[in-house]
């Protein structure tokens, strides 16, 4: 947290290096410097595009550190269309200011401070964003993170990151075919592939 109220601190000014505007570089109107020195710390080469261990040494480097597993599922949700394996600064602002949102509810819902969320904890979080997602669903998801203790689970930020994007995405993409909010959507089989795959590729 220290990192974030210092970027919420610190008075813009330009970044070395990167010129004197920020959109040309692809960043939108606003973004933090510190945003953007991040993404230029890994971005070496002056590509204008970070890859997956680029990402993760940026994201490790202002949270605790990433697991390679949450960073493709973010490089996927994240994805620039013409370069589905690499993100420019535009996703990297997106992602960045998304993951400060997951951060404020990793913190809030936290409730004895652990540093870590448990299944009770997952679930009243996606409750707050306003997913209601059963008890015996998150089990099921969390499980994998099990250390083999045989122990309660509790997620790390990351995973905690990865849960809740997967929840929430696929949740969403069936309310995009239940519009009515009914609990039921038809999908053909295709369609219904294209939805789940994608989560479960980059998942593991
Ligand atoms: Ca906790």
């Amino acid at each position: 947290m220290a990192y974030f109220n210092r970027i919420f601190k610190t008075q813009p000014s330009a970044p070395h290096g990167y010129g004197e505007s920020y959109e040309q570089w692809g960043f939108p109107p606003g973004t933090h410097v510190d945003v953007i020195r991040s993404f230029q710390m890994v971005d070496r080469d002056r590509s204008g595009f970070i890859d997956d261990a680029e990402l993760q040494q940026a994201l490790s480097s202002a949270y605790q550190r990433f697991s390679l597993r949450t960073i493709r599922l973010l490089i996927f949700l994240f994805k620039n269309p013409n370069d589905p394996l690499r993100i420019g600064p535009k996703e990297f602002a997106a992602l960045w200011s998304c993951l400060g949102q997951w951060r404020g509810i990793f913190d809030r819902y936290d409730k004895d401070r652990s540093g870590k969320i448990d299944l009770f904890e997952l679930r009243d979080a996606l409750y707050g964003i306003g997913y209601a997602i059963p008890a015996s669903i998150l089990q099921l998801l969390i499980s994998k993170y099990e250390n083999g203790g045989g122990g309660r689970v509790e997620l790390n930020f990351d995973s905690f990151v990865e849960c809740g994007m997967i929840l929430k995405g696929l949740t969403d993409k069936f309310k995009e075919k239940d519009p009515k909010h009914s609990g039921l959507a038809t999908f053909s089989y295709d369609a219904f592939m294209s939805m789940v795959i994608p989560f479960l590729v980059s998942y593991d």
